[in-house]
């Protein structure tokens, strides 16, 4: 992790920071926590590109309405949660082909023993069962493109995912040394020091998903004041009674770090408050913290959905941004690969 220096005074000598969340479905308060918190409070210390990732959603199967909507929403989430349009260039990452020309090249340098070490594809290859599309094996090559192209100094994400930021860097500097050092600036990662990795509600050892089947293992964004309240009273708990922080309770952990990702607070001064108390009391307590944050943030995106000129308008002006970087650098890359200039 690397130490955090804003370097003001002149837009253009701000360091780039680019990040990206699939619309595969609602965000979960694990993506607010882990990601998006992260990038309101750093965007205005960096040159910041957000997007929503939706070739990458199509690694396991979407419903085209339902992707279409989700995009949407997750791009009215992020003006919701503080993303200021004018501030930062916010798109869709198929708006922008260069994502997917740069992917190509990538995947020709990337090799099989590197993608098969990949936890996330473990994972959703595992729940894929057979027939497990190329695409989710490859997926680092694409990520890794969506960060090499715009030359990226920091990447704010969850602890997810830190081994794909690691791929990235190889892949980079492999490249870097065949076609010379300046093809690539080499990305470092941002973890946030508490929510990095928010756990299932339902259970507390696997983090918590946008795409776990069981709705009631996360918080949504868009859930009610109502449905957040009951699902952090089912929240899986541990056996015992007294509320401390440690790996054996991951229940009660899990509640303690998203009150403290949420306040600020460390989680010693959570469990100080909670001397004598019950799981009860930090349940309740949690369940209005996270109203609290949630609730502001899912009237705003209902707000913002409403208005899809103007939706629409942002991924326009955010596309053209983009896609004016990226070419600068595919521009180059291919050039040094010994491709013929485009016309
Ligand atoms: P999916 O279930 O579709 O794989 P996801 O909920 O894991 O999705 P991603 O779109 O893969 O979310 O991740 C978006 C961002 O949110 C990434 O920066 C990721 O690290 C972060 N993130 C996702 N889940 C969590 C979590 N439980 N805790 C902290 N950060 C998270
Ligand atoms: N792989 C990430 C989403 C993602 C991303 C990115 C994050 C795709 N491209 C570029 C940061 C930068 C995920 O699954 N969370």
């Amino acid at each position: 992790m690397i130490q955090i220096q804003p370097k003001q005074s002149q837009k253009t000598a701000r360091k780039i920071m680019v990040s990206a969340v699939q619309p595969s479905n609602r965000l979960t308060l694990g993506n607010y926590l882990g990601a998006l918190k992260n990038w309101v409070q750093l965007q205005s210390q960096f040159d910041c590109l957000f997007f929503a990732v939706d070739l990458h959603t199509i690694t396991v199967r979407q419903d085209p309405k339902e992707l279409r909507e989700q995009t949407y929403r997750a791009i009215a989430t992020y003006i919701a949660a503080g993303l200021d349009p004018n501030e930062v260039t916010l798109f869709a990452q198929s708006h922008v082909p260069q994502h997917a020309e740069l992917a190509w090249v990538l995947n020709c340098f990337v090799y099989m023993g590197e993608l098969n070490r990949m936890t996330q594809y473990k994972d959703k290859s595992a729940k894929q069962g057979q027939n497990i599309p190329v695409g989710l094996f490859t997926y680092p090559a694409l990520m890794a493109a969506d960060i090499l192209l715009y030359q990226t100094h920091l990447v704010p994400v969850g602890e997810d995912q830190k081994q794909h930021l690691e791929i990235t860097r190889d892949i980079a500097q492999r490249m870097n040394q065949v076609y010379g050092d300046e093809l690539f600036t080499i990305p470092e990662v941002y973890t946030p020091p508490v929510g990095a990795r928010i756990m299932s509600l339902q259970d507390p050892t696997s983090k918590m998903s946008k795409s776990d089947p069981d709705p009631s293992s996360a918080v949504y964004l868009n859930d009610s004041d109502d449905q957040i309240r009951k699902k952090l009273k089912r929240a899986v708990t541990d056996s015992g009674t007294e509320i401390s922080y440690s790996p054996e309770k991951p229940g009660i952990k899990n509640l303690i770090d998203i009150q403290s990702a949420i306040t600020g607070q460390s989680t010693q001064t959570i469990v100080d408050s909670y001397v004598g108390k019950q799981y009860g009391h930090l349940k309740v307590d949690t369940a209005e913290i996270v109203a609290a944050a949630v609730g502001p943030i899912r009237d705003r995106t209902e707000e913002v959905l409403k208005d899809q000129a103007f939706l629409n308008s942002v991924l326009k002006r955010g596309a053209e941004k983009a896609g004016a970087r990226a070419e600068q650098t595919l521009k180059t890359v291919f050039d040094r690969m010994g491709f013929i200039p485009r016309g």
